[in-house]
């Protein structure tokens, strides 16, 4: 990039008094700079794309979270932007004011954004379809220890990143409704490569603005209804990131991307073939979870309505086409849609699926197989539509997103479509991009890794770090390894300082949770070894404790009430022991507000423990996991997802695993009894009955007592304590009290852990998944 032509192009978009711009003028203006300057590579990578057989991730998230310091530096322009910037007297760090694109929850938003970035940097001919939020995830605050939820108006200030492109806009039908949807493109910049890669989000528009005839008629409110109701179908993410709620509205949300993206995709394989029949030569589909499920009737709608093919051809081009990536364990998750309102909105949808389940079990009769299993995985079930089942049953591939999770779809979740199609399963084990996980995130040990390999070349491949495990006994590289640490504590500390008025001592350990708010995750098993602690400093049982900051970054879906309690019972906490002057200097407990995307670049940089304690059996991977692995983190955790995976790479004796595995828990849980341990384990009932003793307040709402039946008790829908936090209770504090006197005990042996973590990253680098992807599932080459 020539900086003087850069230079000239971003002021011409200034206002005259350039030091009077404010943060979202200067970002405007950069963006469309960028925009301007790639515009003709990313048109020739749209070509390119079109001119050989590619793949589409249709996924309802993408949270691609701050584009402007990302794309920079994938662009290799961070350092002259910087420098042209300080030039003219400004600041590239006030950008730091940009809101975050959250069009996501949680993991598989987040793992659908890392893939673009990794398709892109690849060379691979991927491009993603989703909806463009007019709300974006909530904003969060802590007000009094509870979770306040605000509206996330991300394009309040514009959005530079994106192109309208009116002239690609589609007509989508419901019955007795039509909207228009109109594409928004985003560039997706590889890393040192002339590629780009196209993120197209869907919004939702009316056909007709406004009726001024019903306005005349001074009906003022039924003049705009259309407009609004149109609009209400891409006005919000919902901000569940697990149970399946059955809204109409999302169901219209899927419909409505579903619909719009295979309209693009025929569209453009018609203009360049003129013809469908070849279409599952050029296209695979990845299906992000069952949310885009309807994609496969719609595919045989327009394929039979609109294209002269038969039903039979058109399943068949749909089972070539579409493959499924599923993404939890937890039945509450796997989507189902009433048949009644499915007919109502979609009426030849609903016709298509029946179709589709008639002809599943016609397959099923002639290949023998055994009614009751035809009537486990019919589609259509009592009066529910089960997405999952026709995922599995019109997909070439389906697939699990680590090897523990993928197990579990083989032997429990998806056994009956296992036994009849084992050929269509695939492992492909998560992973995160290393361009925004630690180049841009932590570019001081970017520096280091950079100088002892002699080049930067493991920005494209993260095997590479292994080379640094020879430094592993290099007491020099370990101190340095250590400033680094340190330095990027202090940030963290100042940011959180800034950001929620806390303060934390950077010479304290950074002990860390991040990850959405939910039982199976276990914050509450944290919380609990916080307050063991606490009783065991107060007790004297607990002595020569090391100063360390446990802090939470995490958001609740808004109606979880037991989430609520827990950020409400974390704060809590925290209020106890700084209030109490023996250990107001051992223990700081933090719960950030607002976790996102770019509060978790700060957070996974200063990270010492990355806490990973879900329930054996219950996270399907997890990615955090691996971005704070990868920035120098010791894992404290559970033999689940892909922390298996980590400890394989990079050893047991570098991380601390505690608790019940899988196959203990299947000999445990049938006859558990949480009320034994409680009754046996004093300190277990101490912590415990904290939530009902007085000792902490949840402002009157009976939700902590709530918490404590549900563990003790259970509750209608299950059993007592079914996410096993007083059977593991003990050993995990074992583990962790273990790993924090190794820390300060000996800080460069710590440091040798964690540095060993960092080097044996390399596997779970996105572009390892997605060469995977690229190769098994969709069959692209760059
Ligand atoms: C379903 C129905 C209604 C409303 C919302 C939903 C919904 C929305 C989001 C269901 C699930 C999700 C998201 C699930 C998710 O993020 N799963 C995570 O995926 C990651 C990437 O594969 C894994 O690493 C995590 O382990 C998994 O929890």
């Amino acid at each position: 990039m020539d900086k003087n032509v850069f230079i000239e192009k971003f002021t011409g978009k200034l206002p005259k008094d350039i030091k009077a711009a404010t943060p979202q003028q200067l970002h405007s203006a950069l963006g469309e700079t960028v925009m301007e300057l790639f515009a003709d590579k990313w048109n020739e990578s749209r070509q390119q794309h079109l001119s050989k057989r590619r793949a589409a991730y249709l996924s309802m998230e993408f949270l691609v979270g701050r584009a402007v310091y990302n794309n920079l530096l994938v662009l290799g322009i961070y350092d002259d932007v910087e420098k042209a910037f300080s030039e003219l007297e400004l600041d590239l760090s006030s950008l730091e004011e940009i809101e975050d694109a959250a069009l996501g929850n949680g993991g598989l938003g987040r793992l659908a954004a890392c893939f673009l970035d990794s398709a892109a940097t690849l060379g691979l001919p991927l491009d993603g379809y989703g909806i463009r939020y007019k709300y974006g995830l909530f904003k969060q605050s802590i007000v009094d220890g509870f979770q306040r939820e605000d509206i996330d108006d991300w394009t309040r200030y514009g959005d530079p990143w994106s192109v309208r492109c009116d002239e690609d806009t589609v007509l989508i039908e419901y019955s007795g409704q039509t909207v228009k949807a109109v594409p928004y493109d985003m560039p997706v910049f590889g890393f040192r490569t002339e590629n780009v890669g196209t993120l197209r989000l869907w919004q939702a528009e009316p056909v007709k603005e406004f009726d001024f005839d019903l306005f005349n008629k001074q009906n003022y409110l039924e003049a705009s209804k259309e407009k609004i109701f149109a609009e209400d179908i891409s006005r919000v993410l919902y901000p569940n990131d697990d149970t399946d709620d059955g809204k109409k509205l999302r169901l219209k949300q899927q419909y409505f991307f579903s619909c719009a993206s295979l309209m693009d995709i025929i569209k453009k394989h018609k203009a360049r073939y003129g013809t469908l029949d070849n279409l599952a030569d050029c296209i695979s589909v990845q299906l992000n979870d069952t949310h885009p499920v309807i994609s496969i009737p719609e595919l045989i709608r327009q394929l039979v309505d609109n294209e002269g093919y038969t039903f039979e051809a058109a399943l068949a081009m749909a089972k070539k086409i579409f493959n499924y990536t599923n993404h939890t364990v937890m039945q509450e998750a796997l989507e189902k849609w009433r048949t009644d309102l499915v007919e109502e909105l979609l009426p030849r949808i609903y016709a298509i699926i029946i179709q589709i389940n008639e002809a599943l079990i016609a397959d099923m009769y002639a290949a023998g197989v055994e009614k009751d299993k035809i009537n486990r995985i019919k589609i259509i079930k009592k009066d529910l539509i089960h997405m999952a089942d026709m995922a599995c049953y019109a997909s070439s591939h389906i697939n699990g997103v680590a090897e523990i999770h993928t197990q579990i779809l083989k032997d429990s979740v998806l056994a009956d479509w296992f036994s009849l199609y084992p050929e269509r399963f695939r492992n492909e084990t998560n992973g995160i991009t290393q361009r925004r996980w630690i180049a841009l995130c932590n570019k001081e040990l970017s520096a280091l890794i950079t100088e002892l390999l002699g080049n930067d070349d493991w920005i494209n491949d993260l095997d590479k770090l292994k080379e640094l495990s020879k430094f592993a006994d290099d007491e020099n590289v370990l101190r340095r390894f250590i400033d680094i640490k340190q330095d990027k504590k202090q940030q963290l500390a100042d940011f959180i300082k800034t950001h929620d008025d806390i303060t934390v001592s950077p010479d304290s350990v950074f002990d860390i949770q991040i990850k959405r708010l939910h039982e199976y995750k276990r914050q509450l098993l944290n919380a609990f070894s916080i307050l063991w602690i606490y009783y065991g400093i107060k007790d004297g049982s607990i002595q020569n404790f090391k100063p360390t900051a446990f802090i939470f970054g995490a958001k609740s879906a808004p109606g979880y009430r037991r989430a609520k309690a827990i950020i409400k019972f974390i704060n809590e906490i925290g209020r106890v022991v700084s209030s109490d002057p023996d250990t107001r200097d051992l223990i700081k407990v933090v719960f950030v507000q607002n976790y996102n995307v770019s509060y978790a670049e700060k957070l996974v940089a200063g990270t010492d423990i990355s806490e990973q304690i879900s329930t054996a059996g219950t996270e399907a991977s997890g990615t955090g996991n691996m971005k704070l692995m990868l920035n120098g983190a010791v894992t404290l955790g559970t033999y689940d997802g892909a922390n298996i995976e980590i400890v394989q790479e990079a050893g047991e004796e570098n991380n601390y695993i505690f608790g019940a595995r899988v196959e203990d828990l299947e000999k445990i849980v049938p006859d558990y009894d949480s009320r034994k341990i409680f009754a046996e384990d004093a300190m277990v009932r101490k912590v415990v009955s904290s939530l009902i003793d007085g000792t902490v307040s949840d402002g009157g709402s009976g939700d902590f007592r709530e918490l404590y039946m549900a563990l003790l008790d259970g509750a209608s829908w299950h059993a007592p304590d079914h996410y096993y936090l007083l059977g593991d209770l003990r050993d995990y504090v074992e583990t962790k009290l273990r790993c924090i006197y190794d820390y300060s005990g000996d800080r460069i042996s710590f440091a040798k852990k964690q540095w060993l973590n960092m080097c044996n990253a390399g596997k779970f680098s996105s572009d390892r998944t997605i060469a995977d992807y690229a190769e098994n599932i969709w069959g692209i080459c760059r």
